[in-house]
């Protein structure tokens, strides 16, 4: 019995049956009592209860040593303490990289994140926002109309949500949304039919124009660094007076001139101003008492800044190739 290897559940269950089974050893040697005169049955009982404990015990204890592996006898031999499989796990898509940074800087500065419908209605991407109907503003965004009801379209920016929350009436707001926005346009390697802004908000009383720039000095440091130069051009946007757009120095050559400066050494990186008094009236919010700034960056843009990338389509093609280059963080 000693010589017994079990290393698998199939050669503990052979011992189980030669052994301990019906037709097993111990069994057989019981039967055999009958044939062992009286004066010793006491004895020949005593040593066979033995062999019978015995071989019990070995059982369990085999058992016990082949239990813990799958029942199969093709798992025998298996080391069970090599690591798993690695787990794939996907990456984040560069766009989302760029917005969940850009929502964590201006987290910090105190805004709040709204969002709201991709369809909306002509009042909060349009009207509300002091482009009335058959303002020549309304032409710059290519709107995509829906069919069954003139009034809706998919919003071309993400103000829509700014003016749901402006509606809300509760003063003072600080907050950034975030969101995919859609434009009528020729799909190019430089325009797309959708594409993704960050649009931010702060209306209180006494807010400047001096406040914007600081907070937006503020948000180009902590996404670039201070290895550049930043100006401020006047713009025109129907809802903010003054306007203004943002460039930085270009990242690529320096402020030397290359393709993505087209030459001119500098970089738009967003548009700016003070929210037009029409549209505070527009939302219910007295302007007398209160002034804010605005402000909106496409995400694209800036994701192209950062890695380089020349290709708008890249974004939405999920090639794997191309998405699987950035990290899987945050
Ligand atoms: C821009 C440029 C300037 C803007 C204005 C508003 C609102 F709804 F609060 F008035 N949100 N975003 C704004 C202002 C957006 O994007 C280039």
């Amino acid at each position: 019995m000693s010589s017994f290897v079990a290393t698998t559940a199939d050669d503990t269950e052979a011992f189980r049956i030669k052994y301990l089974g019906t037709k097993g050893l111990v069994k057989e040697v019981m039967g055999e009592m009958k044939n062992v005169p009286g004066d010793r049955k006491k004895e020949f009982g005593q040593l066979l209860n033995e062999f019978k404990i015995f071989a019990e015990a070995k059982y369990t204890e085999i058992q016990s040593l082949t239990d813990n592996k799958d029942a199969t006898s093709e798992n025998a031999g298996f080391d069970w303490s090599l690591p798993g499989d690695p787990l794939r796990t996907g990456s984040r898509h560069p766009i989302s990289l760029v917005r969940n940074q850009v929502v964590s800087i201006f987290q910090r500065l105190g805004f709040a994140v709204a969002e709201g419908p991709e369809i909306e209605d002509d009042w909060h991407n349009f009207t509300a926002l002091n482009m009335p109907e058959n303002h020549t503003a309304r032409d710059m965004q290519d709107t995509f109309y829906i069919s069954q009801n003139p009034d809706w379209i998919l919003r071309t920016h993400t103000s829509s949500v700014q003016v749901r929350e402006m509606e809300k009436g509760k003063l003072p707001i600080r907050i950034i949304c975030p969101g995919r926005v859609y434009r009528n346009e020729t799909i190019s390697a430089r325009a797309h039919c959708f594409f993704h802004q960050v649009e931010g908000l702060y209306i209180a009383e006494n807010v400047s124009f001096a406040d914007l720039k600081q907070t937006l000095y503020f948000f180009v440091q902590e996404m670039f660094g201070k290895d550049f130069k930043v100006r401020f051009r006047p713009s025109y946007f129907p809802f903010t007076e003054p306007s203004a757009e943002m460039d930085i120095s270009c990242l690529i050559c320096g402020g030397t001139g290359c393709n993505v400066c087209k030459h001119t050494g500098w970089v738009e990186i967003l548009g700016c101003g003070m929210v037009h008094p029409n549209l505070l009236e527009n939302c219910g919010i007295d302007s007398n008492k209160y002034t804010g700034f605005a402000f909106g960056m496409g995400i694209e843009r800036i994701t192209m800044l950062k890695y380089q990338i020349k290709d708008l389509r890249l974004f939405s093609e999920n090639d794997v190739r191309f998405l699987k280059q950035f990290t899987a963080a945050t």
